[in-house]
């Protein structure tokens, strides 16, 4: 029997979970990919690998070492994970690099589609004893000529103050820290949350074998995601950090900006901290 209130994260279950919210997402939008694509990008990427094993005479215990590795990130579901980590940050500046409103950054494995709708001024859903400092995040949505977009949707998912996200991890409410927030007729919302806890790779799976194996460290830096909306306007799916936070500079998923770091001041009640950020979209 599994006691509920005692399970403890773990990186298959979490990557169980990732595959499945991927799967979900492709199976309303999948699109086949151009066969002269596949041919081109598939035999580059073979050939680029082919290099290394000659420039580095990969040895067959290396290459057995990689094929148990592969095998395993199967196993603990953890290919979102990689992926998302060590590759969606290319992908990402490629994807947005015409953009002229808010710099987007990766959108990782932790994102649910349709968290609970929430007025423009709102608590995120947590439990009644959420740990973490109290954070106000406020600001407007506007297009690039500076007008206030009325409509804007900002949605928002993060950890909580052990790095745990809401679906991902046990005992937590399904959309604690999650929501979708409604702004208003000029586009500003006010959000009220908690500061989330730097973000550690699960040590027990594939991902983290990677990590130890090369002597690299686990941790992204605390974030909040956020996708931003408006008729009209290109969706953008970002994340911001908090300056001076560990690993802002050494993010293990080379997703931080310069320009996506805030720095939240204490209101002077209590703990609190408030901060401005505004969202610029591109027009559609
Ligand atoms: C995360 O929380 C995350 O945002 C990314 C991109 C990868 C792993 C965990
Ligand atoms: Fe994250």
């Amino acid at each position: 029997m599994t006691d509920i209130a005692t399970e403890k994260a773990t990186a298959a279950a979490s990557g169980a979970a990732a595959t499945e919210q991927f799967r979900s997402k492709q199976k309303s939008s999948q699109t086949a990919v151009d066969t002269q694509r596949v041919d081109i990008l598939v035999t580059e990427l073979l050939t680029a690998a082919h290099d290394i094993i000659r420039r580095h005479k990969v040895t067959y215990a290396e290459y057995d070492a990689l094929k148990s590795w592969l095998i395993r990130v199967g196993e603990d579901g953890e290919w979102p994970l990689f992926l998302d980590v060590w590759a969606e940050h290319v992908v990402e500046e490629v994807a947005n690099e015409n953009r002229e409103g808010t710099k987007g950054t990766i959108e990782g494995p932790y994102y649910v589609p349709d968290a609970p709708a929430l007025s423009a001024e709102a608590t995120l859903p947590m439990r009644k004893d959420e740990a973490g400092t109290p954070l106000l995040f406020q600001g407007q949505v506007r297009a690039v000529d500076g007008s206030p977009l009325p409509a804007a949707k900002v949605e928002i998912w993060q950890a909580d103050d052990e790095g745990y996200y809401s679906q991902f991890a046990p005992n937590l409410p399904e959309w604690n820290l999650r929501g979708t927030v409604i702004a208003d007729e000029t586009g500003h919302f006010k959000i009220h949350t908690i500061q989330p806890a730097p973000y550690q790779i699960p040590t027990d799976g594939a991902c983290g074998q990677l990590i130890a194996a090369a002597g690299w460290h686990p941790w992204r830096p605390a974030h909040l995601h956020l996708k931003a909306s408006a008729p009209g306007h290109q969706l953008i799916t970002t994340q911001l950090y908090f300056r001076g936070g560990d690993y802002v500079d050494d993010d293990i998923a080379t997703a931080v900006k310069p320009e996506l770091i805030l720095d939240p001041k204490p209101t002077g009640h209590g703990d609190d901290h408030e901060v401005t950020y505004d969202f610029v979209l591109d027009k559609a």
